[in-house]
């Protein structure tokens, strides 16, 4: 048998604003996404989904948080599930679920990252980036809020303690194309690596993916990516509560996924905020089950491996 794969569920519905990502994990399930490793060669092993406990509501200053009970309570449930998935197999694949997922995949990853004296490195693709604290969401949406958290940003403090934050400097953040004023803010203050789709437009997904990876590759570093469905042009993917037009192309997309998978450096990979609910014939479930195996191995042609050049 080829690499270990685990393949982790969490039905998460609570951080976005529209229900329907609860069906996520189960859609990506019936899309095909464990066959189609194992035919490229991954022992894959499905661990099922995790839940949580029913939950009494956490005050917190700010009035228009939504679910901050469940989504600390799925942060506990899940950190210690990534932390024993990363340790346990060599690319452990987590199912959202909205993207409060990533509040306690990536904390349980980095934990393991941190164990094994390796740095954490964490590929972004998004139309947003997430970088709200609970202090500034104005939705009240805690999806907007796990790369802020995971990078140990003020503000945060009614999440539970970090194990192992993010340096901001380990982050790339690629697709974004909707950004809100309190994030902006905080992207210019911790410099944090962002290729917005204008420079997407302007060079192509290789360019900064590739100097990122070779970031990546000097520190010896492991690489989480987290890929979002409204990184993805919505005429292609229109499974998502929060569409932005101009998104990545079905090739653009699928190109960083090859190249990513060609570098090697993959550890560990959120697929998120599928809402089934607003699919048209399963299209963006079978769309992020191809770009997993194109990450994960699969290609048009066998080719010698290039990393970069
Ligand atoms: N996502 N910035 C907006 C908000 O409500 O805070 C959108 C968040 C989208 C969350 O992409 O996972
Ligand atoms: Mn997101
Ligand atoms: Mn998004
Ligand atoms: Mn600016």
């Amino acid at each position: 048998m080829g690499k270990s794969c685990f393949i982790l569920g969490a039905p998460i519905e609570t951080g976005a604003s529209q229900p329907g990502c609860l069906m996520g994990p189960a859609a990506l399930r019936t899309a095909g996404l464990i066959a189609s490793l194992r035919g490229l060669g991954w022992d894959v092993r499905d661990l099922g989904d995790v839940t949580i406990p029913e939950v009494a509501p956490v005050a917190h200053p700010n009035p228009v948080l939504r679910n901050l009970a469940q989504t600390i309570a799925w942060i506990e449930a899940l950190e210690p599930r990534a932390y024993e998935a990363a340790k346990g197999c060599d690319l452990p694949i987590f199912m959202g679920g909205d993207h409060s997922i990533s509040a306690g995949t990536v904390p349980g990853v980095a934990r393991a990252a941190a164990e094994a004296g390796r740095p954490l490195f964490v590929l972004w693709l998004d139309a947003h980036p997430d970088l709200h604290t609970l202090d500034t969401t104005e939705s009240g949406n805690l999806h907007g809020t796990p790369v802020a958290y995971f990078t140990g940003q003020p503000g945060c403090e009614a999440y539970p303690p970090l194990a192992a934050p993010v340096p901001p400097e380990n982050l790339c953040l690629m697709g974004i194309r909707s950004v809100d004023g309190a994030e902006h803010t905080r992207i210019h203050d911790l410099g944090v690596e962002v290729h917005d789709m204008r420079v997407i437009d302007e060079f192509g997904v290789l360019k900064p993916l590739r100097e990122f990876l070779e970031r990546v590759e000097a520190a010896n570093g492991l690489l989480h990516v987290s890929l979002d469905v409204d990184f993805l042009e919505p005429g292609i993917a229109p499974a998502v509560g929060t569409t932005v037009p101009g998104g990545a192309t079905f090739r653009e997309a699928h190109l960083i996924m090859e190249t990513l998978c060609d570098s090697g450096l993959v550890s560990s990979l959120d697929l998120v905020e599928l809402n089934p609910f607003l699919d048209e014939r399963g299209r963006t479930a079978t769309l992020m089950c191809d770009l997993a195996a194109s990450l994960m191995g699969r290609r048009v042609l066998d080719r010698p491996t290039r990393r970069f050049f």
